[in-house]
């Protein structure tokens, strides 16, 4: 089996042992990163099929789960290239009711690689803990919020609304997600909507 064909498979199966060594292997044998990535979400999307099929189940999908945690925190120093100069701060997280973490993980080693300090509150967060972290940190460039499920796209609407109601200014709001779309993002008053990690950092930094 090719190794790119390996990483992919053991991702989907949850081999979160096996994935770090496969994916040193594959960066040995001149595979990109992306290359890597790419197949590490196409297994993703595969364990989401499947789920969606009926044919496996919330476990299996969580274990999935962690075997891609361990290849996307193998893949950082490839996919992360320190940016010397400070752009400023960035506060991300994952909205209340959802506990998805890979993509807004992958969009945080973007957004740390092109230079910004990232503040990341994790998964679950409510708006009053956007709120509380920015006025703690007052000289905050971007929020980032991002949400995976359709159910907790109110929770995104929610939370862009406290925000921009807060009367905390001085930053811009960009939002994420499989469900999200850039009209979605407009209509719930986002400054900016991102589809991927990569696009993401581009429109961060457009965003300064
Ligand atoms: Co969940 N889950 N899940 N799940 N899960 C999905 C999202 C689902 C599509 C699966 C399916 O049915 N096919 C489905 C949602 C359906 C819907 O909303 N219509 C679903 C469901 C239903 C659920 C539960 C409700 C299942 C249940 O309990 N019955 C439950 C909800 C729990 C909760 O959050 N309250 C649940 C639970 C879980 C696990 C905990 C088991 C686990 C998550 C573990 C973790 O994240 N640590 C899990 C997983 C693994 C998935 C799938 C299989 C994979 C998600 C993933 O990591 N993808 C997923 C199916 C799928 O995605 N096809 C699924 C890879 C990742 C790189 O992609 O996160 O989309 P993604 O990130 C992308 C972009 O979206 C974007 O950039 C990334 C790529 O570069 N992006 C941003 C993300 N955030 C961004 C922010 C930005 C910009 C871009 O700017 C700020």
């Amino acid at each position: 089996m090719l190794k790119i064909q390996e990483i992919k498979a053991n991702v989907e199966a949850g081999k979160a042992k096996l994935v770090p060594g496969l994916i040193q292997e594959a960066l040995s044998d001149g595979t990109t990163a992306q290359v890597i990535l790419s197949a590490m979400i196409e297994a993703m999307s595969n364990v989401g099929n499947k789920f969606s099929a009926g044919e496996i189940f919330v476990p299996e999908m969580l274990i999935a789960a962690k075997a891609m945690s361990k290849g996307v925190d193998e893949l950082k120093p490839a996919l992360a290239s320190a940016g010397a100069v400070s752009l400023g701060q960035c506060i991300i997280g994952t909205v209340a009711g959802d506990l998805h973490d890979i993509g807004k993980n992958l969009v945080c080693i973007m957004i740390e690689s092109a230079g910004f300090d990232v503040i990341d509150l994790g998964v679950d967060v409510s708006a009053n803990k956007f709120i509380d972290t920015i006025k703690d940190n007052p000289d905050v460039k971007v929020i980032a919020l991002s949400a995976l499920l359709t159910t907790t796209m109110p929770s995104l609407k929610e939370t862009v609304s406290a925000i921009k109601s807060s009367g905390l200014t001085g930053f811009k709001v960009i939002v994420g997600g499989a469900p999200i779309t850039a009209d979605f993002a407009k209509e719930i008053g986002a400054d900016a909507y991102a589809p991927d990690a990569g696009s993401a950092v581009v429109t961060v930094k457009g965003l300064i």
